[in-house]
Order: structure tokens, then sequence, then C-alpha cells
């Protein structure tokens, strides 16, 4: 016997919408044509801007470890004058935006950032697309580490003040977790404008990658992790940023010349995040929380710093520790068990540095 099934209605809106993904998808694609690229499952798109601001070095205006205000060593750094720029300093960084129109800030993610640029976060697996619309006045890029890229997308070349470009990274394995790694693994973003001799880092334009194991991703950290917490230890040389002319002219009335030893060492800004003398304050750490660090550097030969917390050990590679010992433009991730509650130290072990001003806090309530 011969059945007539009924026919499956036929849905218009439905077929519409397949061939308009389709159609978005094949798109996407089609963006990066390096063979080792893999195919993309999800975009992650960021709206990040390079925007001069005024940066202070020490907003409190204390030293918050000694909990004084400057005498003479922080005043080398840090106090205006007819030959110091002091503790403000014009700066280019990078900052998030909502969307394309590039109106609406984001927030930071937490004010321990400093002057460090949103996170990048992907999983293995993923594509990232970064909108970069320089808001500056100088040409900037932003040049990743560690995801995967062809030369159109390596940010080696600058962006005219004024413009945008799109880049668009692919997450291959080779980005992400090795065996030795936790569930995620950092990378550090800058601007890389080659004809600048890289002034343009010490203009300030930093800041962090993360990519997790697939799965991992869970609200701005691991799953299996409770916080994250990111650290550049760095000498900011005012001397070799882009702004120097800008910030001799504003702070200085050009009463100091360049070759002055004394003006020179005054422009060391040896800071956590851009922050000295204990004015980077991490928080929002509860006592037992399990906190990834990603632990930056970025420099020249001096910038080799030992990155020391009180309080509490970390892990890292595999190894118990409570120093990562740190070289330029790398990262290092490192797990704390915060179980010791306190407000301690986390700062870099050079005398030289800690004189200097390169310590920063860290709070387990
Ligand atoms: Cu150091």
């Amino acid at each position: 016997m011969l059945v007539q099934k009924p026919l499956p209605k036929f849905n218009i809106s439905a077929l519409l919408i397949f061939v308009v993904l389709f159609a978005a998808c094949k798109k996407d694609k089609n963006i990066l044509t390096t063979s080792t690229l893999i195919t993309p499952t999800t975009f992650r798109t960021y709206y990040v801007a390079a925007e001069e601001v005024e940066w202070n070095y020490a907003p409190t205006g204390m030293n918050q470890i000694t909990g004084n205000v400057f005498g003479n060593k922080e005043g080398t750094y840090l106090q205006n004058d007819t030959d110091r720029v002091g503790k403000k300093n014009i700066k280019a960084i990078y900052r998030e935006y909502t969307d394309a129109t590039f109106t609406k800030l984001k927030p930071q993610e937490s004010a321990d950032m400093g002057l460090l640029g949103p996170v990048i976060r992907a999983e293995v697996g993923d594509s990232i697309k970064v909108v970069f619309k320089n808001k500056a006045s100088f040409p900037f890029s932003i040049h990743p580490h560690g995801v995967v890229y062809d030369s159109n997308n390596e940010g080696i070349t600058g962006i005219l003040p004024g413009t945008t470009f799109t880049y668009q990274w692919a997450v291959g394995e080779n980005s992400g977790p090795a065996v030795r790694d936790g569930s995620s693994v950092g990378w550090i973003y800058h601007s890389h404008v080659m004809e600048e001799d890289n002034k343009d880092i010490y203009a300030g334009l930093v800041g962090a990658i993360v990519i997790y194991r697939k799965g991992y991703l869970d609200q701005n950290k691991p799953k299996d992790m409770d916080k994250e917490k990111f650290a550049l230890f760095m000498i900011m040389d005012e001397n070799n940023s882009l702004y120097l002319s800008a910030n001799k002219a504003k702070y200085t009335l050009n009463h100091v010349s360049n070759d002055d030893p004394d003006f020179q060492e005054s422009n060391l800004k040896h800071s956590v995040n851009g922050l000295m003398y204990g004015n980077c304050k991490f928080t929002a750490i509860k006592a037992n929380d399990k906190v990834r660090w990603y632990v930056m550097d970025l420099g020249n030969e001096l910038d080799n710093h030992t990155a020391h917390w009180h309080g509490n050990t970390v892990t890292a590679s595999g190894s118990r520790t409570d120093v990562l010992y740190l070289g330029p433009a790398n990262l290092l991730t490192a797990d704390m068990n915060a179980n010791n509650a306190g407000n301690w130290q986390f700062h870099c072990h050079v005398n030289d540095h800690i004189a200097a001003g390169m310590i920063a806090l860290y709070e387990v309530k």
C-alpha cells in the first residue's frame, strides 16, 4: 500500500538566515590566506584605539609603600621642575571601545591594569579581529606575539593618525598552552613601527593577549581559576618616547637639555603597569583564590627584572618559586593559591629598581 507522506513545510525565513550566515562565514574565511591558518569557528572582535593621555606615574601623590609623601629619592623621578618633567607625562596608550564608532570607551577590567591596553582573549581554534583606530598624532600599529598572521596583519606598518585598520589573526594549536602550561598562555602585543626605533613602545602602547584551551575561556578568566592579573615590569624610558619634545615643552618649558644626565635619569620611570612606588595595587583577590598572573617585560638591556611576590608563592612551568626572572619582551605565567591574606609587596628585586620605584602591592582579603 502506498502511504502519502506530508511534504515538509518550506520555511523561507530559515533559508534566508542560512544564506546570510553562510555568506558571512565565507567572507570571514577569506580573510587570511596563509596556509598554516586554521578554519575559524569563532571570531573575537575588539575595538582598540591608540590615544594620547596625560599619564600620571603616581596618581595618589604618595609613596604607598612607606605611606609618606615623596622625599628626595621619589622626587628624582616624580617631582616636576624647570629641569624635570616629573610624574605627569603625555603618553599614547591602547584603550578599548564598545564598537566601530569609537565613541564609547569600555571601562578597564580593573584599575590595577594601569597603562596596559585591553586584554585580547581567545580560545585555540578561534580567530581574532582587532579594529584599530589611531586617535593619536604619530603612526602606530598593533604587533601581536604568539598568534598566526600574514604579513598584512603583522602590525609593523604604521597606521596613520585618524585612520583605522582591521587586523585579523588566527589562533592555532601553536598559539595555545603546551604540555607544561596551564589552561591558558599569555602573549604581549605592542606598537611596532620600525622606522620610529620602537619609540612607540616607550610612548606606552603595550597590552596582553591570552589564549585558552578550547572550552576554558569563562568570563575573562580560565574556568579552572578564580582571577587573572597582569603586570608589566618595565623602565618606561621617557627619553626614548615619541613624546619627549612635547613633554619637555609642556612641563619644563624647554629649560633643560636632552643631554643633561640628571634629566635623563629623571625620565627613567621604573614602573609596574606604568605606576611607581606602590601606586599600582592589585585588588579583588580573596583568600584562597586561585590567581593566574601574567607577568611581562619590555624595554632594553636594563630591563632584566626579578618579579618577586611577598606573602605567597607561585608555580611556573611546574616549578615552585616566588620570583620570576624576566627579560625584554617575555611574558611568564604563574599560578598562585592566595591562601596567605594580607597587603603584600610585589616588586622587582633588583636593588636599584626597588629604590627607583618598581614596586607594586597586591591585597589578599
Ligand atoms: Cu628590575
